[in-house]
């Protein structure tokens, strides 16, 4: 946290509740009197204040955060929970006992401690961020502190982020977007942090902040929302990213906010690497230039290196200061994710103008599907539609979808069993946003001559 002289009261404000950065850093140095000499610890990510003192109470005492989804369905939170190995779980001080086999933490606002935590190197794992890859369980990104820290100094240099910003935006606590730009940046930068809960457009019309954080189906509700869009004309930046902004939402934005977005690009395996600046252009359907220190390049599909002319497309590789420390128990996956001189190979098709600038095209894999900005694995979907003793086959894609960017879309060959019991089936082991928006019965999925499910033609229709 930087140390800013200046204690507003309302320095961090979750809902209706805030505090200082001398109360937050005292209740934070509380839990972390709790967890010391703690590995690892799992976080219950509601959008909560207490949220925000226990991770930063973890960060103090060295220990690795693991965010869990509020709303992860048990499935999903036992392998979470299983493969992080975690000694405990923080969860706010008088909520439901969610631990299970683990010890809890209470995570209480009263409690103060004036212990003064050594701060631990820049190597130290800060946060695993479980992902969705295009098959199998979410695996554990380990982020070191350091990369953290070069990300947002980057970010906070592109966007002119200073101690005079109030952020503004409700974005979930689970993900880099929400909680390392939207919790951990204003704490760096020493902004004010106002988080809404959930980021409805009249939520953030009412919040009166000068940065405002949205993935793009949220600034699409808000053009949708022409007085909560109006609202936001006072503002000095409006950032869009996680998911590829279209134009028109650019476009009516720009009439409503008088503000062009700036757009920025990442990955949880990258954290953000290229992004628009407050002081330059701002370009609808591209996401900027590379951070300081962040390196790009685009290769074809035999990994040769191709033109940054804006026309030659190509797999997006990055390299550079703000990159993970490779999947926790995964160092197959760890192998594949590289190029041979040691790239991370980001799974997005791209082009780079001569002047740097980059354009996201889509993905390589139609088996990683982004919804409403969440990042979901087809093959995760498939397997646990799949343990259903009436489905016989099962094909997860995304389809284009007006508001969610893509929508979840299972085809599924079943006997006895509905859409909607599939639905609810799936909803009892996997987070909300990850349970297909529509199922569609078929008596047969088309395959190759390899008997390989032809998912481009189920996309295509
Ligand atoms: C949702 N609902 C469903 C459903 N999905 N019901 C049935 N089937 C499904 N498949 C329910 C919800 O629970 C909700 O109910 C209601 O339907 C409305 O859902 P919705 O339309 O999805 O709206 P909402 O829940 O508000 O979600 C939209 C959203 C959300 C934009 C707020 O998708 C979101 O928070 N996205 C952010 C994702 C994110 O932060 N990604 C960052 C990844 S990091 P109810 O009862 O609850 O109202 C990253 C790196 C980077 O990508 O570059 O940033
Ligand atoms: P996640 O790991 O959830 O952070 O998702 C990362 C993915 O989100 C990237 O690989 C991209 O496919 C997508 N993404 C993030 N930001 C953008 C953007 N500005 N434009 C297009 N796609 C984006």
């Amino acid at each position: 946290m930087s140390s800013s002289s200046d204690d507003r009261p309302d320095a961090v404000r979750v809902g209706d509740r805030s505090v200082s950065r001398s109360r937050l850093r005292e209740t934070a140095a509380a839990v972390a009197d709790d967890l010391r000499g703690l590995d690892r610890v799992a976080v219950e990510t509601t959008p909560t204040l207490e949220t925000v003192v226990g991770v930063v109470g973890a960060l103090l005492a060295g220990t690795a955060v693991v965010p869990v989804p509020p709303d992860a369905g048990p499935r999903e939170r036992e392998h979470i929970l299983r493969d992080s190995a975690v000694g405990a779980l923080l969860a706010p001080a008088g909520g439901p006992p969610g631990g299970g086999n683990l010890p809890v933490v209470p995570v209480d606002l009263r409690r103060v401690s004036a212990t003064d935590h050594p701060e631990p190197g820049p190597d130290r794992t800060a946060l695993i961020l479980y992902t969705s890859g295009t098959t199998g369980a979410p695996k554990g990104a380990l982020i070191s502190r350091g990369a953290i820290a070069t990300c947002l100094d980057g970010l906070a240099d592109a966007w002119d982020w200073t101690p005079d910003d109030l952020l503004v935006h409700g974005l979930p606590l689970f993900h880099v977007h929400g909680l390392v730009l939207g919790v951990l940046g204003p704490l760096r930068v020493g902004s004010r942090l106002h988080h809404v809960g959930r980021p409805h457009p009249e939520r953030y019309a009412a919040a009166g902040g000068t940065l405002y954080f949205g993935v793009p189906t949220v600034w699409s509700r808000i053009g949708a929302a022409p007085a909560a869009a109006r609202a936001l004309r006072p503002a000095r930046l409006l950032v869009s990213g996680s998911a590829a902004l279209p134009t028109a939402v650019f476009d009516g934005l720009a009439a409503l906010t008088g503000h062009r977005v700036v757009e920025r690009y990442g990955m949880t395996e990258t954290l953000i690497t290229v992004s628009a600046r407050a002081d330059g252009p701002r370009r609808p359907g591209t996401v900027g230039v590379p951070l300081p220190g962040v390196r790009t390049r685009i290769v074809d599909e035999q990994g040769r290196d191709l033109p940054a002319d804006g026309t030659a497309m190509g797999e997006l590789l990055v390299d550079g200061p703000t990159l993970f420390d490779g999947y926790l128990n995964r160092p197959d996956a760890d192998a594949a994710g590289r190029s041979a001189d040691g790239w991370f190979r980001t799974g997005d098709v791209a082009t780079v103008g001569p002047d740097g600038w980059h354009r996201i095209v889509g993905r390589a894999s139609t088996d990683l599907i982004k919804s409403g900005g969440y990042r979901i694995g087809a093959g995760e979907v498939e397997e646990a539609l799949l343990a259903h003793p009436g489905v016989r086959e099962a094909a997860v894609v995304g389809l284009p979808h007006p508001d969610l960017g893509q929508q979840v879309t299972a085809y599924v060959v079943a006997d006895g069993v509905t859409g909607p019991e599939l639905v609810d089936f799936v909803a009892r082991q996997l987070s909300v946003h990850k349970r297909p928006r529509e199922v569609r019965l078929v008596d047969a999925l088309p395959r190759n001559a390899l008997g390989k499910v032809q998912k481009k033609r189920l996309v295509e229709g």
